[in-house]
């Protein structure tokens, strides 16, 4: 079969959040295709790849036109290029657009780019994604980490830290996993309803409930009443992404009304982690105080993950792991913009010892790319929003079927964290 670049084509569609976003769709001559949507955050780390956007009225500034002409002039470049050629296609598009942190195309252009073209690769090999990027390796499942009460910039609530998750270590399998996860996330909205009344049920942006809360606290005991009714209390951990630089300005945070110096911060995650079954928590300061990420992981003892810290860029991680700065990197592919350079991240994370999750953004969309990529590298953890909503459920559930099709290969690596 011919598998040269034969077209590359760009549309606007629209994102969870029901924000304009890329559709790229890539054909090779041989007949074999690929389409994939880009998410896109909104706690945004400041050293993210840019995402272009056309600014002026249409769609409040949001339109991805721009980014579409991005597209048009890279797809002049990559025609009758091996659509197999990952590497190649990545880096000469980071060529083309010359700069640090993809201004000049937009990480949004070059990362449709790159996950339309490894899907039709995979469909030009006859095989799915994840056995395209893993090989026959691919057999880990992760565990889920479901954002059960969202706050921070996802919800209208005054919650300061944003994803409050729950996480089946204990789970058998990634499909008994997803049952208990489903389980604790309806008794915890009768649970919420009871207590908080009706409006208390609302959800974010990632699916999780916004009840009116205000600590973190609260939120961590709503959660782990849940959990305790159901039973699953060996079972289920807890995770935070706190998202930190959100409420960080001039040297302090301003957490539930008080504002805390660096160490206050770290004693509350003590105290947090002495009360509560927590496992990992994310960006607990603000994205650039490496140092302060390096004490972080030092005094709490659970799994520190950089998100806003490490962007999925080499050399952040590199200066993190100098540093002793976190023991996982949060895995965003569009964090950086292509497949490449954050498969570069992933290796270069696992070969020091760190821990890697694989992450959703929080506006995403129907495409469930990220739940192949998980198993392709075999990280073992993901986080893609609550056991519910359609852009959340299209990675769960593709993560059922992988396992489904894997069969009796298919592991689950409930020994994780011990
Ligand atoms: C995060 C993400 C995803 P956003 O901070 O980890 O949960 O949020 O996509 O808004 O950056
Ligand atoms: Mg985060």
């Amino acid at each position: 079969m011919n598998n040269s670049i034969a077209t590359i084509m760009a549309r606007e569609v629209l994102d969870s959040r029901g924000n304009p976003t890329l559709e790229v769709e890539v054909t090779t001559v041989g007949g074999a295709s690929g389409r994939a949507m880009v998410p896109s955050g909104a706690s945004t780390g400041i050293y993210e790849a840019v995402e272009l956007r056309d600014g002026g009225s249409r769609y409040h500034g949001r339109g991805v036109l721009k980014a579409i002409s991005s597209v048009e002039s890279i797809a002049e470049k990559l025609m009758g290029m091996d659509v197999g050629d990952q590497e190649s296609i990545d880096r000469l598009m980071i060529e083309l657009d010359g700069t640090q942190n993809k201004a000049r195309l937009g990480g949004n252009a070059l990362l449709g780019v790159s996950m339309a073209s490894a899907k039709a690769a995979a469909a030009a090999e006859g095989v799915r994604l994840y056995e395209h990027v893993g090989g026959s390796d691919a057999v880990l499942l992760p565990i889920p980490f479901f954002n059960v009460i969202n706050g921070g910039q996802h919800a209208g609530n005054d919650l300061d830290f944003q994803e409050f998750m729950i996480a089946p270590l204990g789970a058998g399998s990634f499909s008994e996993a997803l049952r208990i996860g489903s389980e604790i996330y309806h008794c915890l909205k009768g649970q919420l309803k009871d207590r908080h009344g009706d409006t208390a049920i609302n959800v974010g942006d990632e699916g999780g409930f916004s009840p009116p809360l205000s600590r973190s606290e609260e939120a961590l005991e709503a959660v782990s009443g849940a959990i305790e009714e159901m039973g699953y209390g060996g079972t289920v951990s807890l995770a935070m992404d706190v998202a930190a630089s959100s409420f960080y300005a001039d040297g302090c945070y301003t957490v539930a009304g008080e504002n805390l110096d660096t160490g206050e911060m770290i004693d509350l995650y003590k105290g947090l982690v002495d009360a509560y079954p927590l496992v990992s928590i994310e960006d607990p300061l603000q994205e650039e105080d490496f140092e302060g990420f390096a004490e972080v992981t030092r005094r709490v003892p659970v799994q520190i993950v950089g998100d806003d810290l490490f962007v999925t860029t080499a050399s952040r991680l590199r200066r993190g792991i100098e540093l002793g700065a976190c023991s996982a990197l949060l895995w965003k592919v569009n964090q950086v913009g292509t497949l490449t350079e954050s498969l570069e991240a992933a290796d270069i994370a696992s070969e020091h010892g760190y821990r890697v999750m694989a992450s959703h953004r929080s506006g995403d969309t129907e495409d469930p790319f990220v739940a192949d990529l998980a198993v392709a590298i075999g990280c073992g953890q993901i986080k893609t929003g609550a056991p519910a909503r359609g852009e959340r459920t299209a990675k769960y559930n593709r993560l059922l079927r992988i396992e489904d099709w894997l069969g009796e290969r298919a592991r689950y690596p409930s020994k994780l964290f011990d």
